[in-house]
């Protein structure tokens, strides 16, 4: 990194599974934050005339480096995360459908919109969606390309110059992938990454004019708080404790092989991961035996091919909080199906692929965020009590429900309170770009992905044209000329819904 050679503080970064220095950040201070936005905010104008056809051009050059160049990339992923193969993939197709999506639909999105005037004919109204300015991203290090790139993708298209703060703990993805950035040809003031911790982030939000923050509900919070003192509007995907729920229609096999799917990708460490199971009583007995067989097949370890399943945890805290998990549960009467212990042979952060069983509401594996290779499997007598089990938590990301019967299936996920629920496979809002993806109570405020996820990123202004037909001067808003339009439109509209 060429900040490096400057003096300053500095931050190391470790890769998880070797525990070697793989480099180190420069923290960046307050003044060389609000350095960086200002240059941001000078090249707003240029970037916003370009026009959204011209930067989506330029997004899709990017895209294509960066599905070109993805044994690079998921190298470097891995490098800094210590996570498999499988999902640093993930993480390359799902920011190349984000870019997909926003090139081909984003300019259409960002379209003015004429909308219903007060008084047809005479009046003409039309809504602009105009950039903010500077969004500021600040980054979680659990997908540094996806949870680094996937909200700045439509910020860019909207018009927005952009400043990426990414986590101290996998910050050489975001670089990476930035300079490819620059060499398709997007102006290096359009883009910039600032280096740094939580005091970084805490010059980020007091200098840009948007914050979109993913990481903890807790920094979430201060990051939300902070955004307040200056009127900037935020939006927040915080974590989740994702429920999963298998009704006793369901074809089991699939839902057993989905359950650990949900719960293991990324070891875990996933914001829509799947961290509990409800199980109806009728199929609990054929379904953990299901679980069983296919957590037998898992393989774990740093290998580096497409069948490991589960590799390294990132970080220290991940591995204590997932054994912490697990002995609280078994202290209160669960039993360990299979896993349940680190595996220090494999790497400093391995952890087993663990499924739980006997597990109830009273323990910390069913209620706090666990963010490790955790399923733990609970018997519900029937859908009702499923239902209400999953909506006892303090959060709202997201949900699954296994089930043959379509339609019930939908009706039961709309009394779930997340922000999506997926019917026989976990995890689908991401990838589905065309649906808005985000929580509910303690996991967020707004929406990424589909329409939402590029709105959030202008500011509309309404522009109403009064064509002056038939106006004379006037001296209130209440002339007789508008009462007596205001007589017309009431009964008009009354009979003429299209109006
Ligand atoms: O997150 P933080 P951490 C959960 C998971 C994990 C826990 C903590 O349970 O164990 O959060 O992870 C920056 N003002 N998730 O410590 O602290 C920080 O530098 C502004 C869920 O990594 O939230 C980093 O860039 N910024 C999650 C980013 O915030 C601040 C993904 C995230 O850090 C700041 C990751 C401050 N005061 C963890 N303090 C998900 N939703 O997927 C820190 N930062």
């Amino acid at each position: 990194m060429a900040v490096v050679e400057r003096p300053g503080e500095r931050i190391a970064v470790t890769n998880p599974v070797s525990g070697e220095t793989i480099g180190e950040i420069l923290v960046m201070q307050r003044d060389e934050v609000f350095a960086t936005v200002e240059s941001a905010r000078a090249a707003q104008p240029a970037w916003e005339a370009r026009g959204a056809w011209a930067r989506a051009a330029l997004l899709s050059a990017w895209d294509d480096a960066l599905w070109r160049d993805q044994e690079n990339i998921i190298r470097i992923i891995r490098r800094e995360t210590g996570k498999s193969r499988g999902s640093a993939y993930v993480e390359v197709a799902v920011i190349d459908a984000t870019v997909q999506y926003y090139t081909k639909h984003g300019p259409h999105l960002l379209r003015p919109q004429s909308r219903r005037p007060a008084f047809p004919i005479r009046q003409r109204t039309r809504v602009y969606y105009k950039p903010y300015g500077v969004a500021g991203f600040i980054t979680p290090w659990n997908y540094p390309l996806l949870t680094g790139f996937i909200d700045l993708i439509p910020a860019l298209i909207a018009g927005n110059t952009v400043v990426v703060k990414p986590s101290e703990i996998a910050p050489f993805t975001a670089e990476y992938a930035i300079n490819l950035m620059y060499q398709v040809g997007i102006p290096r003031d359009v883009i910039q990454i600032v280096t740094g911790d939580g005091r970084t982030g805490e010059a980020l939000i007091d200098s840009v004019d948007f914050i979109s923050f993913t990481g903890s509900t807790a920094t979430g919070r201060r990051v939300a708080a902070r955004a307040a003192e200056r009127l900037i509007p935020y939006s927040l995907e915080l974590g989740g404790k994702d429920p999963l729920i298998v009704l006793k229609d369901a074809d089991l096999d699939l839902a057993a092989s989905g359950a650990l799917t949900g719960a293991m990708e990324n070891a875990g460490q996933t914001c829509v991961s799947t961290e509990r199971v409800y199980v109806e009583e009728a199929v609990y007995d054929a379904f953990v035996s299901r679980v069983l067989y296919h957590a037998q097949q898992m393989k774990l370890g740093a290998h580096d091919d497409f069948d490991t399943h589960v590799s390294s945890l990132t970080n220290e805290r991940e591995l204590r909080r997932a054994e912490d998990h697990v002995r609280d549960a078994v202290e209160k009467g669960a039993r360990v199906l299979i896993g349940g212990k680190p595996r220090p042979e494999l790497g400093r952060l391995f952890f087993e692929p663990t499924v739980l069983v006997d597990v109830d509401h009273s323990m910390k594996v069913m209620q706090e965020e666990t963010f490790g290779p955790l399923l733990p499997i609970m018997r519900v007598r029937d859908a009702e009590e499923a239902i209400r089990l999953a909506n006892d938590n303090e959060y709202g990301l997201s949900a699954c429900i296994y089930t043959r019967d379509l339609k019930r299936g939908e009706q039961l996920a709309t009394r779930i309170d997340s922000g999506d629920v997926s019917l026989n496979r976990p995890q689908m809002t991401f990838g589905t770009l065309a649906v808005p993806m985000g929580g509910v109570k303690n996991s967020g405020v707004g929406r990424r992905n589909g329409p939402e996820g590029l709105l959030r990123f202008v500011k509309p202004q309404s522009i109403v044209v009064d064509r002056a037909l038939l106006a004379k001067p006037a001296l209130t808003q209440a002339d007789p000329m508008t009462r007596f339009g205001v007589n017309v439109m009431r009964v008009a509209r009354r009979w003429l819904p299209f109006l």
